[in-house]
């Protein structure tokens, strides 16, 4: 059975939840590390009030016994701490109210899933589309990966985020060693490896904000330490480059994907775009440069993971844009809501936990086993082929 999740809960209802099925038993669960990856995602320069009223910690319900999985499903939850203020409005019962008192949303945001969700379902308050729509979901999204995450780790393999750009303000790109990268992003607001970009950033934000807007970005994730040879060239469903585009797009507000150089794959010579082979004792097959970001054939090539993904701007706006209400069918300006004025930094946090769970999967799929010490045999069984090669 493949490894898969799937997550529960409404933006302020009492708790976000996650099924996890098909870990192996026996691996070790760091709680305190995967704690620190939903406080990473809570952090980032542009985010509202919203992230002041939470403190994101995963309580285990299901599956972990000691401190290790048992091969059991896991079951996970996150509780929203803004809850108290929205159990008359989330009220799993019926209750009695105006829909004032209840919060219906009858005005639909551009750009939002409300209308869309509201027409679908046949939904007459907006609010059971946006309550689930909510990006609040990615903070589940995140604690299953971090468990992918930390699964990879025992391998070896690591992961790092960074923003490239936030609106007009492009980050140079500094090529560092995958530890200096966690940790100089990690040391910034904006998740940037430069102390004057974060600044214009922030600035930047800082007037995106005042003028009632919000603002996207480009992120990156990088995994280093991929074995060759996940995913597959022989099905359209075993490329892993495919998996890992559809995992980055259902990420709330993202638009676009890329792997590696991506889409100036386009606009360059065949000679400027493929990477040489290589080979040494010390590294066995390689590649001179890394452009197509660690996959050939739908397969990793044991080159860096790089894949690169474009959030919209959060469509909540102070600022407001033309839509139609759905009870009078009369056109308004949509009403301020709280929100985001720019989560570019928390994306790029989230990119990497769905980049690390789809890498997860297809090494489970290859080396699967139904322990971790029944995995590390078969690691170790495939690296010796790949040196007898
Ligand atoms: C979001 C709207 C805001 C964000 C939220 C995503 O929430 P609220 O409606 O409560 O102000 O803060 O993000 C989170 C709660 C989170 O944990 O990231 C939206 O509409 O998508």
């Amino acid at each position: 059975m493949s490894l898969r999740y799937l997550t529960a809960g409404e933006t302020h209802g009492p708790q976000l939840t996650a099924i996890i099925e098909g870990l192996p038993s026996n691996l070790n669960i760091d709680f305190e590390e995967l704690n620190f990856q939903l406080h990473r995602r809570q952090k980032g320069y542009g985010r509202g009030r919203r992230m002041q009223i939470e403190k994101d910690q995963a309580t285990f319900v299901g599956g972990i016994r000691h401190g290790y999985t048992t091969g059991a499903p896991v079951a996970l939850v996150v509780e929203n701490n803004d809850w108290k203020h929205w159990q008359k409005i989330m009220n799993i019962e019926p209750i009695e109210g105006s829909d004032e008192e209840k919060r219906r949303v009858h005005r639909p945001r551009p750009g939002h899933a409300d209308l869309n969700g509201g027409l679908k379902y046949n939904l007459k308050d907006l609010r059971n589309v946006l309550e689930r729509s909510s990006a609040r979901e990615t903070t589940v999204r995140v604690a299953c990966g971090a468990i992918a995450r930390q699964f990879l780790a025992e391998f070896g393999i690591k992961v790092a985020g960074r923003v490239l750009r936030i609106g007009e303000i492009e980050a140079p790109y500094r090529d560092l060693p995958i530890d200096e990268l966690i940790e100089v992003t990690e040391a910034s607001s904006v998740r940037v490896t430069d102390a004057e970009t974060e600044k214009k950033m922030e600035a930047y934000i800082d007037q995106i904000k005042q003028e009632g807007d919000s603002i996207g970005g480009i992120v990156e994730c990088i995994v280093e330490g991929v074995p060759i040879g996940l995913g597959s060239h022989v099905q359209y469903d075993r490329k892993l480059d495919a998996r890992i585009a559809q995992g980055v797009m259902s990420i709330n507000a993202f638009k676009g994907v890329e792997i590696g150089i991506g889409f100036e794959a386009g606009t360059i010579r065949g000679s400027q775009v493929h990477d040489e082979i290589m080979h040494t004792d010390e590294r066995g097959y390689h590649r001179a440069t890394n452009r197509l970001g660690g996959f050939e054939g739908g397969m990793t090539n044991g080159m860096p993971v790089v894949v690169r993904g474009v959030m919209k701007p959060i469509p909540t706006l102070y600022k407001p844009l033309q839509s139609v209400d759905i009870d009078t069918k009369e056109a308004f300006s949509a009403q301020v809501e709280r929100s985001d004025a720019c989560a570019v930094p928390a994306a790029s946090v989230v990119l990497e936990h769905v980049v690390a769970w789809e890498i997860a999967k297809a090494f489970l799929e290859k080396f699967g086993g139904d322990s971790m010490e029944e995995i590390r045999a078969n690691v170790a069984s495939y690296q010796a082929q790949l040196e007898n090669y």
